[in-house]
């Protein structure tokens, strides 16, 4: 790809009407374009990066079992009404009337929906458990959009829901989730911790926010130091590992605002482990049993007796995950974000320095992007004709994680190569592969 025909539309300034880092960002490297209030078109840079983020969690979600399935946008009041929420969700919830005058809605979440697929396939318990997931736009009329795609209207959600014979069960699956949503925050180069958290319109008792620790945040937190190191990598898809892993983390006191008690948080972390912050929610899973399942009647022959299902829904805010990237990575002091090497738009730009009637350099690249391409590498040309600190300067702000350069220092094989906030080496391509591969196999 050359940059030249790209479509990134780079703005000089920052915008005004952005308040945080990644807001600011995203309007200015052309990652998004506003289409009405809380509502964005994606553009190529943006969507390049969602859609890496997209597949780490489809691959985290795969790997614990889940099924992926796609359920539509828009729902039909009917069953909302079967499980009670049409009135309980209020305005934040879009409704819309078809030709037929039939109340629809744009789905705000997928409880309800995926509840009616199951009742109408699973009769045995024998057939338990399953787990569902969908990766879907989903529609919420939020009182105050803002902050970009942070808390926006149209928001893209993976969302899985489990089905199990009981409670011991559904536990397991939940763990499941737990476990998976380490794992894929880990991938995306994020520690997000889980706190107990309520659980709002979802219903039930038990839930975790995943939570990235950002002065930008919404959500006040309040946990202990010691939580970081926590380590989950040994940790096995069997009950009891998974079981201990929750339990090491619940021995820390990790709470999101609504269940804060100072008395508590006081009682049970020493002063110098205690965190009084702010944070980013970039995922909530919830167990509540037979909220749904009861009402709607979806139940399972376990020997001769009807038993509703114990259902979980675990969410991760995908479109909200490049904002929450961008807030966690973003280094003050050099006034640079580097994207992790796993969801980056490019691994690196290659940087030729550009003379008038001379297209050596442009060659040169041609072929080191091919050669990047047979190594999995993903790289855009900068053949416009800035200058090349320009075109430095250029690649700092969009954040790409490497550069080579082809310039004057250029000397035969040896090219200029840096990491974007690190010292300039002299490097073959071959080295400058092997530097790239190692990180992105990191
Ligand atoms: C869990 C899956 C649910 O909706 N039902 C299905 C449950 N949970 S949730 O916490 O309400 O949302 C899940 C994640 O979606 C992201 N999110 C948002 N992202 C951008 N803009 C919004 N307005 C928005 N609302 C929710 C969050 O990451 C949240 O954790």
């Amino acid at each position: 790809m050359y940059f030249s025909k790209s479509f990134v539309p780079i703005l000089k300034n920052n915008p005004a009407e952005a308040k945080i880092k990644s807001h600011q960002l995203m309007l200015r490297v052309g990652m998004i374009k506003q289409s009405s209030a809380g509502i964005y078109s994606w553009l190529p840079l943006g969507f390049k990066v969602m859609k890496k983020i997209e597949q780490i969690v489809r691959e985290e979600q795969d790997r614990i079992g889940v099924q992926e399935i796609l359920m539509p946008t828009i729902q039909s009041s009917e069953i909302w009404k079967e499980s009670g929420r049409y009135d309980d969700y209020g305005e934040e919830m879009l409704r819309i009337k078809d030709r037929q005058n039939r109340e629809m809605l744009y789905g705000p979440t997928n409880e309800e929906l995926v509840t009616e697929i199951f009742r109408s396939s699973i009769k045995s318990y024998k057939s338990l458990p399953q787990m569902l997931y969908h990766i879907q736009w989903k529609f919420r009329d939020e009182l105050r959009p803002r902050f970009g795609i942070m808390r926006c209207r149209e928001f893209y959600m993976k969302d899985a829901y489990s089905f199990d014979i009981n409670d011991d069960e559904a536990f397991f699956s939940y763990n499941k989730f737990f476990l998976s949503y380490l794992r894929t925050f880990k991938r995306l180069n994020l520690s997000a911790i889980p706190m107990a958290a309520d659980t709002g319109p979802i219903g039930g008792n038990l839930s975790h926010e995943f939570i990235i620790l950002a002065d930008t945040g919404e959500s006040k937190i309040y946990t202990d130091k010691r939580i970081f190191d926590v380590n989950s990598s040994s940790t096995l898809l069997e009950k009891n590992s998974l079981t201990d892993l929750r339990k090491q983390y619940e021995k820390f006191y990790s709470v999101t605002d609504e269940k804060f008690d100072q008395k508590e948080f006081e009682k049970k972390v020493p002063e110098e482990f205690r965190i009084n912050t702010k944070g980013i929610e970039v995922g909530h899973i919830f167990y509540f049993g037979d909220k749904y399942s009861k009402p709607m009647n979806a139940a399972v022959d376990f020997n001769g007796k009807k038993e509703f299902v114990k259902m979980g829904s675990y969410g991760i805010g995908v479109s909200r995950l490049v904002g929450a990237i961008i807030e966690a990575k973003y280094n003050d002091k050099d006034e640079i974000m580097k994207w992790p090497i796993s969801v980056a738009p490019y691994h690196c730009a290659i940087i030729p320095m550009i003379k008038k009637n001379d297209i050596t350099n442009i060659e040169k690249s041609n072929k080191i992007f091919e050669y990047f391409k047979s190594k999995n590498i993903d790289a855009i040309i900068d053949d416009t004709e800035e200058n090349i600190s320009a075109k430095i300067k250029k690649f700092n702000l969009i954040g790409i994680p490497y550069q080579l350069i082809l310039g004057n220092k250029t000397e035969g094989d040896l090219f200029e190569f840096k990491e974007i906030n690190g010292e300039t080496q002299r490097l073959s391509i071959e080295d400058a592969v092997s530097q790239i591969l190692k990180a992105k196999s990191n």
